[in-house]
């Protein structure tokens, strides 16, 4: 359930909650309520429940949750707050918790309560019906008001009235459930992201204490026995149980945060800067330190929700950052005038910090959570942060001129960068060069006529060294592990030798002294594999060319090569399949049979299948068609010099493929995601786009 729904409904007391829904439309659609009926969304019921009682804590209300996995799939969560109101609901004659697990939106104000946080006041129990109406048992206690109270349910639906069960002088809510395995596709827990998710919580709620119990493999009537010396509203972690457990209490809240990430950095000053504020009915409160690092790292947070793509919290917070350390440095004279000012980038070097907003109500962009689109926390954030940083700093001089002389040492990398690529595209860079030993050259020194191929790997070179015309055709073997290595930045690229090597190859030279006339071939053929090294070569070679030569691209000159990728013999007969539906043309009604074969050996590589003629003869109807031979090529390694010749070099029958400059701009585009950090997207965006569009045969 979002917390816009709650903010909504908070508006409502109890008796004036007007719209109570049973809870079938949530086991009709349970993604609409709690995102998936898959392993988060599992994840997603403790998370409910758990966020009900961390209301309670941030209300002031609690200070202890503890979550117990129970044999039998079932979850436990305990907390020593007010209790779930039991008293009768005015118009509804039902118990306040009857109503709160039973009915969906029922999340108003109950007991006059009048008091609480912003965020939580009056917004209790709202997931908890969702929760109920997704497992086959719930059970909820309550001790409040003298006395121990509890009501069964099952799917939702309440197994009898609420029951006074003893008398009890504790306060606190006790939820037990089981989810139901008709919804959920797994119903197994997952302990790490149990672990992980609470201690986050944990330090959001600063003071709260959380255990975090694994009982799944202890027998039910050993928790049972153990509790009789206990308070009402027992706690599993005060039984000494020898299960795998797990207590987070945090005192510094997000101050402890930033630490416990900085644990195995180097902070360049020794305080945390800390601030919490209200400004406009928006709570900020953000950390922060820098260290010796280069990365950065800004954790977002609205309403204790983690926003993996940030939003206006973030946008607030950098604003203010870049402004105020540029107005502190000027003002003490620590930024000369020469050096300009720092940009956004220059200061977020080294800076680890969490910004975390409350909002009454809270809008986020896009289908997920991933990022707060709530306008106001943008101003807030600046300026709650920005006054008081700009405080830190000023009381601080000694912290202040180290986080300077980080964002200076940005600033003065970044300049330098710059002038770095500067200089290679500067006038005459590559003047003087001899052309590389590693290319072959072609016989002629007509352009119109001549044809450079960029082959992968040194072997594939060799190949196409012999199998080529020589009298037209050039070849560049580039190696495709420094590539890789050196994907980084492109600006260093330049400075690599095989780059190089390519742009003197090429002959036009680069930046200023940029000539398209001078250009050595107007054919440059890109034959990388067709597996994700080669695609990413080709993402490389294209961003490359769309950056520093784009004139290249829009005259025409830069192709992309197309192996064939299955060769086929058919008795004496040859064929090359360029596409799976090639092939299968190709094999005609003995498609399905190879079919079978290739996928299930494909894997090893090559592979190569004879139809067994026995078989062949059975069927009658059929001709006794040939001895059949399929080969799958995975680079261009496995061609020897005349296969590579006939298939992809020989003009007169290979297919290439020209680049146009969307195809750059793509490319450019693709090069830019695959600079990121995380590998597996990355992989998968290579290996589902290394298919080419538009062949020009
Ligand atoms: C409504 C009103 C009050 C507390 C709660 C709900 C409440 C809900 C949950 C769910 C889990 N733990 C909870 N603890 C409290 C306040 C009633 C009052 O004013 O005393």
């Amino acid at each position: 359930m979002g917390q816009k729904d709650k903010a909504e409904k908070g508006k409502y007391g109890a008796n004036e909650i007007s719209v109570l829904e049973g809870l079938e439309p949530v086991r009709r659609r349970p993604g609409m309520y709690i995102g998936s009926t898959g392993i988060e969304g599992l994840h997603h019921l403790v998370w409910e429940i758990f966020d009900n009682s961390r209301d309670e804590a941030m209300g002031g209300f609690c200070d202890r949750i503890e979550v117990t996995l129970l044999p039998g799939n079932r979850v436990r969560v305990v907390d020593n707050g007010r209790g779930i109101p039991v008293d009768m609901h005015s118009k509804t004659k039902v118990s306040a918790l009857e109503t709160v697990m039973t009915t969906l939106h029922a999340g108003g104000k109950f007991g006059g309560d009048e008091s609480g946080y912003k965020v939580s006041g009056g917004l209790h129990g709202v997931g908890a019906s969702v929760v109920n109406a997704l497992s086959i048992y719930t059970r909820a206690e309550v001790h409040r008001d003298g006395g121990h109270y509890v009501q069964e349910y099952s799917q939702g639906k309440k197994k009898a009235a609420v029951k006074k069960i003893s008398s009890s002088k504790a306060n606190g809510t006790i939820i037990t459930f089981e989810p139901d395995q008709e919804i959920f596709k797994q119903v197994k827990f997952d302990w790490n992201t149990i672990v992980n998710h609470l201690r986050q919580q944990a330090y959001l709620v600063k003071g709260l204490r959380i255990h975090i119990i694994d009982a799944r493999e202890m027998g039910e009537q050993v928790l049972t026995k153990k509790k009789t010396d206990l308070d009402d509203t027992y706690w599993f972690a005060d039984l000494n149980l020898e299960l795998p457990s797990t207590t987070f209490y945090f005192e510094g809240g997000l101050v402890s945060l930033v630490s416990f990430y900085n644990k195995l950095q180097k902070p360049i000053h020794p305080t945390v800067f800390y601030v919490e504020k209200e400004i406009d009915d928006v709570g900020v409160e953000v950390a922060l330190q820098y260290v010796d690092d280069m990365q950065s790292r800004i954790v977002p947070f609205a309403n204790n929700i983690y926003n993996p793509e940030g939003g206006t919290h973030i946008t607030g917070f950098k604003t203010a950052l870049t402004r105020i350390l540029n107005t502190y440095g000027k003002k003490n004279n620590l930024i000369k005038e020469a050096d300009g000012g720092f940009t956004g980038d220059d200061v977020l070097e080294g800076l680890m910090a969490v910004v975390s907003v409350k909002l009454r109500e809270i809008q986020f962009e896009g289908q997920t959570k991933g990022k707060l689109g709530s306008t106001e926390a943008q101003g807030a954030v600046a300026t709650a942060f920005g006054d008081a940083f700009t405080s830190f700093l000023e009381e601080n001089p000694d912290e202040a001129k180290s986080i300077i002389s980080k964002s200076l040492l940005a600033m003065r990398a970044r300049k330098a960068a710059k002038a770095a690529k500067d200089s290679v595209l500067r006038k005459g860079a590559l003047e003087g060069m001899t052309l590389p030993g590693k290319l072959a050259d072609c016989q002629t020194k007509d352009a119109e006529s001549a044809e450079l191929f960029i082959v992968e790997g040194d072997s594939a070179g060799g190949t196409a060294k012999m199998g080529r015309d020589r009298k037209t055709q050039a070849i560049l073997p580039l190696r495709g592990k420094i590539l890789n290595v050196e994907r980084a930045r492109l600006d260093r690229m330049l400075g690599s030798e095989q780059i190089k090597n390519l742009v003197i190859a090429m002959g036009t030279s680069i930046g200023d002294t940029f000539d398209l006339s001078k250009m050595r071939y107007h054919k440059i053929i890109i034959a990388t594999d067709a597996d994700v090294d080669g695609a990413h070569i080709r993402t490389l070679i294209l961003t490359l060319l769309y950056r520093y030569f784009r004139q290249i691209i829009d005259a025409g000159f830069i192709y992309i090569a197309q192996p064939p990728l299955f060769k086929i013999k058919k008795g004496k007969e040859i064929f090359y399949a360029y596409s799976d539906d090639e092939r299968d043309r190709i094999l005609g009604a003995d498609a399905p049979r190879l079919e079978e074969m290739l996928t299930e050996s494909a894997e090893e590589g090559t592979v190569e299948e004879e139809v067994n003629e026995e078989e062949e003869e059975k069927d009658s109807k059929k001709p006794k068609s040939a001895k059949i031979h399929i080969q799958r090529y995975k680079g261009l390694g496995e061609m020897n010099a005349e296969e590579l010749w006939e298939t992809t070099m020989d003009p007169a029958r290979r297919i290439i493929k020209q680049v146009g400059i969307t195809d750059a701009e793509d490319a450019n585009k693709v090069f830019d995601m695959l600079m990121g950090s995380e590998v597996p997207p990355r992989k998968s965006f290579i290996q589902a786009n290394a298919k080419y569009a538009n062949l020009d045969i």
